[in-house]
């Protein structure tokens, strides 16, 4: 399991944006959003870096 904090993430948008910006790296990817805490948590075979990389790019940068 591969968590993110995602402090950008506001509403259902966002939480669309951050579970399509995962499964274009992963399209198996198991995406878990967890708005009110801002917190993602994946299961993928990808690495982290990989998985952040790809959701900075979607402009929701990850701590
Ligand atoms: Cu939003």
């Amino acid at each position: 399991m591969i968590e993110f904090e995602v402090k950008d993430m506001s509403c259902g948008h966002c939480v669309g944006a951050v579970t399509k910006a995962v499964k274009q790296v992963d399209p198996a990817a198991n995406v878990q959003v967890d708005l009110a805490t801002k917190k993602v948590s994946v299961e993928s075979s990808e690495d982290r870096a990989s998985l952040a990389e790809a959701l900075a790019e979607a402009g929701y940068p990850t701590t």
